[in-house]
């Protein structure tokens, strides 16, 4: 459970370290069952969820294999039931409720690859504006839990405390962050280290980004993305399932 003191840290910054939500272990089982699925051998997600790295894609760079050539898989809990199962851990799910209140829905999922040597930057930008269409906006949250150490070296997250009270930003504005984090000007920036099993939880308009991978370690990290469970869905698009993560189904809700 989270204390009150990190509730409170959560609501002023935007962003929680909530330690270790994956024993040694599920952390293995895990590694090992995403090292399948990114092998692209696991024919029940389609192949159209694992997405290449941008510069492999175009031919500039080159990758070991497969696996080490993935930008990110993403959707997986929809296809795949151990995954479903990580985002109904009960380490990460009871602190969420405390944050976003029993009834939890997933929206989205994403298992960002970062691999060594070639693993691309992910701009400054905020989740909930992007792509994830819920009213009332705020009651979304991430959790991002590590399956590699996270360093700095190895293109870790970076947040901007606090950056979630402005609300719903434009593109242009969240480009504005990150031209200034490109020239060297984002003082305000924090870096989320983690250790394999650690996760963060950031909430869905905190500004953040993560750095390129120039090193030789893989960096891992699996995004679920929570919603309240009471909160109406305002895409254009036909409503998908959202998967119940905790809590119950109410009429006229996602
Ligand atoms: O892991 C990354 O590189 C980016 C993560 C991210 O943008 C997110 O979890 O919302």
């Amino acid at each position: 459970m989270l204390t009150q003191d990190q509730i409170q840290f959560f609501r002023e910054n935007g962003y929680l370290r909530v330690g270790r939500v994956l024993d040694d272990t599920e952390l293995e089982a895990l590694r090992r069952h995403v090292e399948w699925i990114a092998s692209g051998e696991a024919a029940h997600v389609p192949a159209g969820r694992l997405q290449v790295e941008p510069r492999v894609a175009q031919g500039e760079r080159a990758a070991e294999n497969y696996e080490l050539s993935l930008r990110k898989m993403y959707h997986l809990a929809w296809h795949d039931p151990m995954m479903l199962d990580h985002a109904r851990r009960p380490s990460i799910v009871t602190r969420m409720q405390q944050l976003l209140g029993p009834d939890l829905k997933l929206y989205q999922d994403q298992l960002f690859m970062k691999p060594p040597q070639i693993g691309s930057r992910q701009a400054y930008h905020q989740d909930q504006p992007l792509g994830f269409w819920i009213a009332p906006p705020d009651r979304m949250t991430t959790c991002w839990t590590a399956l590699d150490p996270s360093t700095r070296e190895n293109g870790c997250l970076w947040v901007i405390p606090g950056s979630h009270i402005r609300g719903a930003l434009s593109r242009a504005e969240m480009q504005e962050y990150e031209e200034r984090a490109l020239a060297g000007e984002q003082e305000a920036q924090v870096p989320l280290e983690l250790e394999p099993g650690e996760a963060s939880f950031h909430h869905g308009h905190l500004l953040h980004c993560s750095g390129e991978n120039r090193s030789g370690q893989r960096r891992r990290g699996y995004a679920t993305h929570y919603v309240s469970g009471l909160c109406r869905y305002t895409g254009l698009e036909p409503k998908e399932e959202f998967p119940l993560i905790s809590g119950r189904d109410y009429p006229d809700t996602l």
